[in-house]
């Protein structure tokens, strides 16, 4: 059973809430919705099916690393990597961190 938006969103605040890092959002790691899983270099949002058209890569990204156990980097994640803000980075689908929810 998914839980509703209102529980997704109050779960989230009090992760956030509880985390002393940078940003006061508890990490510097957070997903998007993009991912190249389709076809490898192209990019699109899951949340719409559209493909990507504005980017904002940390440089060197995407570069699709390979890990040791084979996996590969196919989604689409924000990385506050150099401490300058956040910028794109390709990263493995099974990472685990943070998610950014859009409320309308
Ligand atoms: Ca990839
Ligand atoms: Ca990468």
């Amino acid at each position: 059973m998914r839980p509703s938006l209102s529980i997704t969103i109050w779960l989230l605040l009090i992760r956030v809430t509880r985390c002393p890092r940078p940003y006061r959002l508890g990490h510097e790691h957070f997903w998007t919705s993009g991912t190249d899983q389709g076809e490898e270099g192209t990019f699109f949002w899951l949340s719409t099916g559209r493909p990507v058209t504005y980017t904002n890569w940390n440089a060197g990204e995407p570069n699709n690393f390979r890990y040791e156990n084979g996996e590969e980097e196919h989604c689409l994640e924000l990385w506050n990597r150099d401490g300058k803000g956040l910028k794109w980075n390709d990263t493995p689908c099974s990472f685990e961190t943070f998610f950014v929810c859009e409320v309308q």
